[in-house]
């Protein structure tokens, strides 16, 4: 007997990035991404490093779905890059692209792992950035072309499929803070850029019906982190009902309501003067549907009341005795998940949810003996699979888990130095290792629990 038992059918996975992991920029026709422009620009990323090799899994796909069979995982997340498959972002069509995705595919389902894709995380194609990217409008079409040519591929063999991985952070690192490609720095553009991955995932969610098969399923993977007011002053607790409205329901509630939270509405069309919204646009809203929600879990937010003249809340640092951060400087709050799962089935009410995403960065070092005991990650983990099932215990329709990540992988702006994966690379030779983390996430999934 387990002491924390998962249904046997339960989805248990990994999840990765095509540039975070795929390497091989220049190679299959592939066209230049805002990726690689953003980190070829000096200074953008830690130490000028670039995902041109990365984990170079492009050529060692078979290795690594080798260790995934080891590890038992039963579903695997990644990501296809759009300018694979379109170079210029639209137009002429990449055959050697698809074709690697194909071998990607298949090898997978022969291993007899459920793949999941993620259509865009992050990766656009410079071309559209030229154009003006995310903020054109007509990139919201160049998106449902490719998702109707990815679907129209292989929708006979793929059942899970995400539009978007995390827009808010597309919106906001790449447009307000610049933190991330396109490294633009200017709010109100956030929010048009916002719009329009809304916009195009619900015309791409409805175009999927046309290839909608008995067991196809379409969603979105938001990450949605929970506000908690630092005090119980009616001042903080608004500026938690901000920090919620601006991260979670501003992308939460144009997917299950069709509409935009009347309170963000009101603050932003003050901010900006800007209406962002046409008629239409709330009519695709309205008529699209997603079969799942895929949740991206790391950190809460602990807010309170603005210290700066037009904002909305000011984000705490945690300090508690006991509190725990990651090596990405995030605390460690199992119990967030816990309550934003519920929050989610509660108010939102998805027909099924799957954590598409959640792991820990940990400054993982390799023994003389060459294990990689990384104990931390695996507290982490056990920690985050208990508050996931206790609300399943409470009736959140949660189907699986993918933690963060199959293997180290180039971590945005933070370059190769934080280390997320449950397979340790050496990225010199490229070797892979099985940390502690694996072995024990491979015994979790033989015992469908722990
Ligand atoms: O590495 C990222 C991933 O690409 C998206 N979600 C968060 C992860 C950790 O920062």
């Amino acid at each position: 007997m387990t002491d924390t038992s998962f249904p046997t059918d339960f989805l248990w996975g990994t999840a990765t990035a095509a540039y975070q992991i795929e390497g091989a920029v220049t190679e299959g026709g592939r066209g230049e991404s805002i990726w690689d422009r953003f980190s070829h620009t000096p200074g953008m990323v830690y130490q000028n490093q670039n995902g041109d090799l990365a984990c170079d899994h492009y050529h060692r796909y078979r290795e690594d779905i080798r260790l995934m069979k080891a590890i038992g995982l039963r579903s695997y997340r990644f990501s296809t890059a759009w300018s694979r498959i379109f170079p210029a972002g639209s137009g002429k069509i990449n055959p050697p692209g698809l074709d690697f995705y194909q071998r990607l595919i298949d090898e997978l389902l022969a291993a007899g792992i459920v793949p999941m894709i993620t259509l865009y995380h992050w990766d656009l194609p410079q071309s559209l950035q030229d154009k003006g990217g995310w903020k054109n409008r007509d990139t919201v079409k160049y998106f449902t072309d490719y998702a109707g040519t990815m679907f129209d591929r292989f929708c006979d063999r793929v059942h899970l499929w995400i539009t978007h991985n995390e827009p808010w952070v597309v919106s906001f690192l790449g447009h307000d803070s610049g933190l991330h490609a396109p490294g633009i720095q200017d709010r109100k553009s956030a929010l048009e850029v916002s719009h329009n991955l809304l916009l195009s995932h619900a015309y791409a969610a409805l175009l999927f019906g046309e290839y909608r098969r008995a067991a196809s399923n379409i969603g979105i993977t938001l990450n949605i982190a929970p506000a908690y007011p630092n005090s119980d002053s009616p001042e903080d607790e608004q500026a938690a009902r901000y920090y919620d409205g601006y991260q979670n329901r501003w992308f939460l509630d144009p997917v299950f309501t069709g509409r935009y939270p009347e309170d963000m509405l009101e603050v932003y069309q003050k901010q900006f003067n800007a209406p962002l919204v046409e008629a239409e646009d709330l009519n695709a809203f309205q008529k699209s549907r997603i079969d799942f929600l895929g949740v991206n879990y790391y950190m809460r937010k602990l807010v309170c009341r603005p210290e700066d003249k037009g904002e909305l809340f000011t984000e705490l640092r945690p300090n508690y005795p006991g509190v725990q951060f990651t090596d990405m400087d995030w605390e460690v709050y199992a119990d967030g998940l816990y309550t934003l799962l519920t929050r989610i089935q509660r108010d939102y009410d998805p027909p099924v949810i799957y954590v598409t995403e959640n792991g820990i960065a940990c400054s993982d070092r390799v023994d003389d003996d060459g294990q990689i005991r990384d104990e931390a990650r695996i507290a982490y983990l056990r920690d985050h699979f208990s508050a996931a099932h206790r609300a399943m215990q409470e009736g959140v329709k949660l189907k699986g888990y993918y933690v963060w990540s199959l293997i180290d992988n180039f971590e945005w702006a933070y370059g190769v130095s934080k280390r997320f994966g449950i397979v340790y690379v050496d990225y010199k030779t490229q070797a892979r290792t099985l940390k502690s983390s694996a072995h024990w996430y491979r015994e979790v999934i033989g015992n469908s629990g722990f």
